[in-house]
């Protein structure tokens, strides 16, 4: 079985896809030979197969991990490392248009959105490097008899499992504050979408980084990342996925070695309009929020609830705009939204819709798949929709939202707020009041006013409630990837 593969794109763009396991900056075979294959939602046909890593080829990774923490790596300058991080950025650059094509035709996102989420990795890989020589510790005065300080070191080993949805974005978030704080990292994409995150590592080796330092293994969760999550030479794991696998992965952290674990997990966003707000803006930003990447989003704005004033009118314009997002195959200029990531993913969300008809709910548009083939879902939104409605209550991760009415601003916070998610929030109002007062309300990681979807690699993120453990983003992340020591130096005599 070979290790990489001439793809040549539908955008005539023909590259180099390498399809081994990248550990110690080459790329290998797994130990027990066996191989997968990714598919293009686009026709469903396979695209090529990649090299599966089991519990041995774990083993092997965090091995050179380890070993990379204790070898050069301990000792590079923290503005080595930036450097590093902030080439890897310019490589993202450079490479922009390949990674973008692979996300395409692997992930099915369509090229105006792969570009934006190559431009974003890049920022992020740019912007933690810029944080590298910048981690620093505390004196802290207690009594004339001490000195005391503390150090950031890093935590050691770092497990990161990410999901299909954003799989260079979620590589970018992931490695960019592990790496700018001396960590290193074994990482398991997602078995949807290996491709882009492999020709990413070819970027690892470019830009300059040591062997050992970022690793990068293709594999199912149930074996690659238990394995990752259970490891007792981990001792970190960062996890994006469901919040059903989140609870597994904390788990098996506690019944191992009691690694950190950081989770960002589902939500079922609220996307609230109050009767003053500009509704042409909410309408294009509701858009956004729920169909940007296919519903795909951990914070897709999927709960749109509207002030009973403006209910009626808000429905038809709603309606006539997703009506308007150009959906099919992602290479196509104007696409707006491609097809669901796998058969698996479509068969659920239109066992959803299905739910939502039974359960009584009006399809105001969408509803059914588009074409015949490819994972294509019309642009769907339910309104008669009630609060204990499954389709109300639970993470589609699809292009369906729920429209719902309320009275008055305490009304539209109780709807928010129940829920068992707390990930993000989007408030369209034009009065400052209005948003600060619900802002402070809202049980959210992020509330987004008179936008949505707007992430940013320098503001935190991440949930409250079942949404997940820690914060990714900004300064904050830098927090799980490092530990602080307290060093206390007696300046005087024996005390006792
Ligand atoms: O997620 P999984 P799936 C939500 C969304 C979606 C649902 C199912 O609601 O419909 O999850 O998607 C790895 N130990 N989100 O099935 O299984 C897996 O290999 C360790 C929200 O794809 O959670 C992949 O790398 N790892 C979300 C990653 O976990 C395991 C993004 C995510 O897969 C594992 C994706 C195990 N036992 C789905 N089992 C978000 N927060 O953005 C699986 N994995």
């Amino acid at each position: 079985m070979s290790l990489s593969t001439e793809i040549t794109l539908p955008n005539g763009i023909k590259y180099e896809q390498p399809q081994g396991l990248f550990i110690n900056n080459e790329f290998v075979k797994g130990v027990d030979g066996k191989t997968f294959e990714t598919i293009n939602p686009h026709d469903e046909k396979p695209i090529t197969f990649v090299h599966e890593a089991t519990e041995k080829d774990v083993d092997i990774a965090v091995k050179a991990a380890r070993d990379a923490l204790s070898g050069p790596w301990k000792h590079i300058a923290t503005t080595e490392r930036g450097r590093l991080l902030t080439k890897l950025a310019d490589l993202f650059e450079e490479n922009s248009d390949i990674l973008a094509g692979i996300e395409s035709l692997d992930n099915g996102k369509a090229t105006q959105f792969a570009k934006g989420d190559v431009q974003a990795s890049a920022y992020c890989l740019r912007y933690y490097g810029g944080w590298a020589d910048k981690i620093v510790g505390q004196t802290i005065d207690t009594d004339s008899q001490s000195f005391n300080y503390t150090i950031h070191e890093p935590v050691g080993v770092c497990g990161q499992i990410i999901p299909w949805n954003f799989p260079l974005l979620m590589w970018a978030w992931k490695i960019g504050p592990a790496v700018a704080t001396g960590n290193t990292v074994v990482l398991k994409t997602a078995e949807q979408t290996p491709l882009s995150a492999l020709y990413a590592a070819t970027l690892i080796k470019k830009a300059g980084f040591p062997p050992g330092v970022v690793n990068i293994i293709s594999g199912f969760g149930r074996v690659a990342g238990a394995a990752i999550s259970s490891h007792m030479d981990i001792d970190k794991v960062a996890f994006t996925g469901s919040t059903l696998v989140g609870r597994q992965v904390l788990q098996a952290a506690a019944k191992s070695n009691l690694k950190k674990v950081t989770l960002e997990l589902g939500g079922k966003s609220p996307n609230i309009v109050f009767p003053d707000a500009d509704l042409e803006n909410a309408i294009s930003w509701i858009n956004f929020g729920i169909y940007f990447n296919h519903g795909q989003c951990c914070c897709a704005g999927s709960r749109v609830l509207v002030h009973e004033a403006i209910y009626d009118k808000f429905l038809e314009a709603f309606k006539a705009r997703a009506q308007q997002n150009k959906v099919g195959n992602p290479f196509e200029q104007g696409t707006y939204q491609g097809p669901q990531i796998s058969q698996l993913q479509f068969d659920r969300i239109m066992g959803y819709i299905d739910e939502g008809k039974k359960a009584g709910a009006k399809v105001v548009t969408g509803g059914e798949r588009q074409g015949d083939q490819g994972y294509y879902i019309k642009p769907t939104i339910f309104a008669d929709v009630t609060n204990d409605m499954k389709i109300v209550q639970e993470e589609i991760f699809g292009p369906v939202c729920t429209v719902q009415k309320f009275k008055d601003e305490e009304e539209a916070i109780k709807l928010a707020n129940d829920t068992s998610y707390g990930l993000a929030a989007g408030i369209h109002t034009n009065d400052l009041n209005t948003s600060i007062r619900v802002s402070n309300a809202l049980k959210a990681g992020t509330v987004w006013v008179n936008q949505y979807n707007t992430i940013h690699h320098q503001t935190p993120f991440g949930g409250y409630k079942e949404s997940g453990l820690g914060r990714e983003l900004g300064s904050y992340a830098l927090d799980n990837y490092t530990q602080i020591k307290t060093v206390r130096i007696h300046l005087g005599d024996a005390l006792f």
